[in-house]
């Protein structure tokens, strides 16, 4: 009985002697090396090409590699075994970490100053407290929550929306559509953590960008096809916006040529904000293995009917 592994990243052997050490009853197959299919029981991935996990009747779980599954969802030929997200502290830490201190950057103007110090300018910008300062986050799942629950930490005014009802201590929460417009209306920095389906694919657009206040900042560190990259440039030209970091893209890296290289109200990060780590996802994995292996149900698991 065999998992089968694929790991695109520069740590994939790290990743794999992690999780050999975590399971020593398993045998562990790189992908494309698969052996006999019928011997699959289990998968771990990220990105494997569409049709990895096909013809391999004894699969009885898969589990992505990092946050998002969208990756595996997309998989035509996903075969019908119950699919788990990796659900790490460590990762909820990491984002809450990068979101904070992005949002700390828009709140203090860092980028400004620094265009004013490359231009040899001593001059004050108007200051507002972090307390009189929304920070919206999309998205209230384990690194939404989180990052909520620092940005209130941090002095930040927060407010978070889901699709259905949730809390976070230190946030005002809404949900639903008009709960959408409502959180819009206060946000001056948004986060976006919502995972990617066919309803939040270019959720972030001229319209959403209208809806907050004018000079509102924007952070996507969910997936760059949540953003409608042209509706961004303009809102940021014209002043409605004034920057975005983005950590994600909808083509990864971006292509030389792309226009968020050069343009000076983006900061461009090459997807870090919630690195998944060997060093403590391993034993995640492993328990969720087992879990499977013993014909209980995993934790974390994908709704496919909602996409996440
Ligand atoms: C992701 C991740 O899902 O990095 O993007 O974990």
């Amino acid at each position: 009985m065999a998992i089968l592994f694929h790991c695109p990243w520069a740590n994939a052997d790290e990743w794999r002697r992690r999780i050999a050490e975590a399971l020593p009853e398993a045998e562990i197959r790189v992908w494309p090396e698969i052996g006999d299919p019928h011997d699959i029981e289990f998968a771990i991935l990220w990105k494997a090409p569409p049709g990895a996990l096909k013809g391999m009747p004894r699969l009885k779980g898969v589990c992505s590699l990092g946050a998002g599954v969208d990756h595996l969802l997309a998989d035509p030929e996903l075969p019908d075994a119950p699919v788990a997200r990796l659900v790490d502290p460590l990762m909820a830490d990491r984002m809450a970490e990068y979101v904070v201190g992005h949002a700390l950057r828009h709140h203090l103007r860092t980028d400004e100053y620094a265009a004013q110090q490359r231009a040899g300018v001593w001059a004050r910008l108007p200051y507002k407290d972090a307390a009189a300062r929304t920070v919206g986050v999309l998205g209230l799942g384990a690194l939404g929550r989180r990052s909520a629950e620092r940005l209130a930490a941090q002095g930040f005014r927060v407010a978070g929306w889901s699709r259905k009802a949730k809390e976070v201590e230190g946030a005002d929460c809404f949900h639903g559509p008009d709960g959408l417009a409502a959180m819009l209306r206060r946000t001056e920095i948004l986060v976006c953590l919502l995972p990617l389906t066919p309803q939040t694919r270019g959720l972030l657009d001229a319209r959403l960008f209208a809806q907050m206040p004018e000079g509102a900042a924007l952070i996507n560190v969910a997936r760059g096809d949540h953003l409608v990259e042209a509706d961004l440039l303009a809102a940021l030209d014209s002043g409605r916006l004034s920057g975005a970091t983005l950590d994600v893209f909808s083509e990864e890296p971006s292509p030389p040529a792309h226009p968020f290289w050069r343009h000076p109200k983006i900061l461009m990060t090459p997807h870090v904000s919630s690195l998944s780590e060997p060093r403590t996802g391993a034993a995640i994995l492993a328990a969720q293995y087992r879990r499977a292996m013993r014909g209980e149900a995993m934790r974390d698991l994908v709704d496919r009917d909602a996409g996440y």
